[in-house]
């Protein structure tokens, strides 16, 4: 069961430690709901799970023309799973998705991407966390993991995926709603350096609109900033740079592609600014930044 298995190691064993006080700092009486959920997964490692998971949600499913028998999922999913390689190159060996984490993970390439700038953070917190693809890459980074996520079924999945790529004793979640337990994680009890977010944008939807209102986030970062002021957030690449700085004020806004594809977009606050777009902050330049994946 999670942690509770195969902890062997000094450091797994600090990392016990860390997680008890984690717990510890969230309020006794959110006790009820703000359970730790970790679940034992090994039974439903089969690789196929996470198609089967997608079909058995799915009302209008489409069958993909015979390529695998096993895939039965709904259209809107189809171009996901073309890309699943992109999302985890080690898919295959049992990665499990829904259909929300199907279209909302963030691509392996672009979440050790941004994990890049948590390093030499020891604890990283994971807003909206889901099936942990953000956790893994920052886990593997070096940094400790508390992914605060409000489904069950989502942390499982994290759980089970973490333990693909062989981090899962790095990661401890909170099971509940981030703005009902961010403020009672008391600040020096966690250690919590950074925090990451990949909100939810409103499904794949978002493309409807030419503009994206940037403001949708303004909540979520307010309620990172309790913790800590260095914050990164995912964001829709139809996201305008002007109203970006509007809303937040200075920060340094990375555009996350694959190949020449825009994917999404990065902000980062406080020291997770690279020293480049620092600079020209600084000297109240241009802020805007590009990285090119
Ligand atoms: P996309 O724009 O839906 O796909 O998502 P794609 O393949 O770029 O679309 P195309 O039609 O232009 O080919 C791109 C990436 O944005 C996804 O892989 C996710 O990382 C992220 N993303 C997409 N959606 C719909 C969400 C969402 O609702 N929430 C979050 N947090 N991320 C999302």
């Amino acid at each position: 069961m999670g942690l509770g298995l195969g902890i062997q190691s000094n450091e797994q064993t600090k990392n016990v430690s860390f997680f008890k006080s984690v717990r510890a700092a969230v309020s006794a009486d959110s006790a009820n709901t703000v359970k730790k959920a970790i679940t034992d997964t090994s039974d439903d490692l089969d690789p196929t799970s996470n198609i089967k998971r997608v079909d058995e949600r799915t009302s209008e499913s489409l069958n993909d023309g015979g390529r695998d028998p096993m895939v039965q999922m709904r259209a809107d999913v189809v171009k996901y799973w073309n890309q699943r390689y992109q999302l985890f190159h080690r898919f295959d060996e049992g990665i499990r998705l829904d259909v929300e984490g199907w279209y909302s993970v963030t691509p392996e390439k672009i979440a050790r991407q941004i994990a890049t700038r948590f390093k030499g953070k020891t604890v990283v917190a994971d807003f909206f966390s889901g099936p942990g693809g953000n956790c893994i890459q920052f886990a593997l980074n070096g940094s400790i993991v508390i992914g605060i996520e409000n489904s069950a079924e989502r942390i499982e999945m994290a759980l089970n995926n973490a333990d693909v790529y062989g981090v899962r004793h790095l990661m401890e979640f909170i099971h509940g709603d981030v703005f009902e337990i961010v403020p009672k994680l008391r600040k020096k009890a966690c250690a919590i350096e950074a925090v990451f977010m990949s909100p939810p944008w409103g499904g794949p939807e978002y493309l409807s609109q030419d503009v994206y209102d940037v403001s949708r986030f303004k909540p979520s970062v307010d309620c990172a900033r309790i913790i800590t002021n260095n914050i990164a957030v995912l964001v829709p690449r139809n996201v305008k740079y002007d109203d970006v700085i509007r809303v937040f004020g200075a920060c340094e806004v990375e555009k996350n592609r694959l190949g020449n594809k825009l994917k999404t977009q990065t902000l980062y606050f406080g020291n997770l600014i690279s020293g480049a777009a620092r600079q020209k902050l600084s000297s109240k330049l241009d802020g805007r930044q590009s990285s090119y994946i």
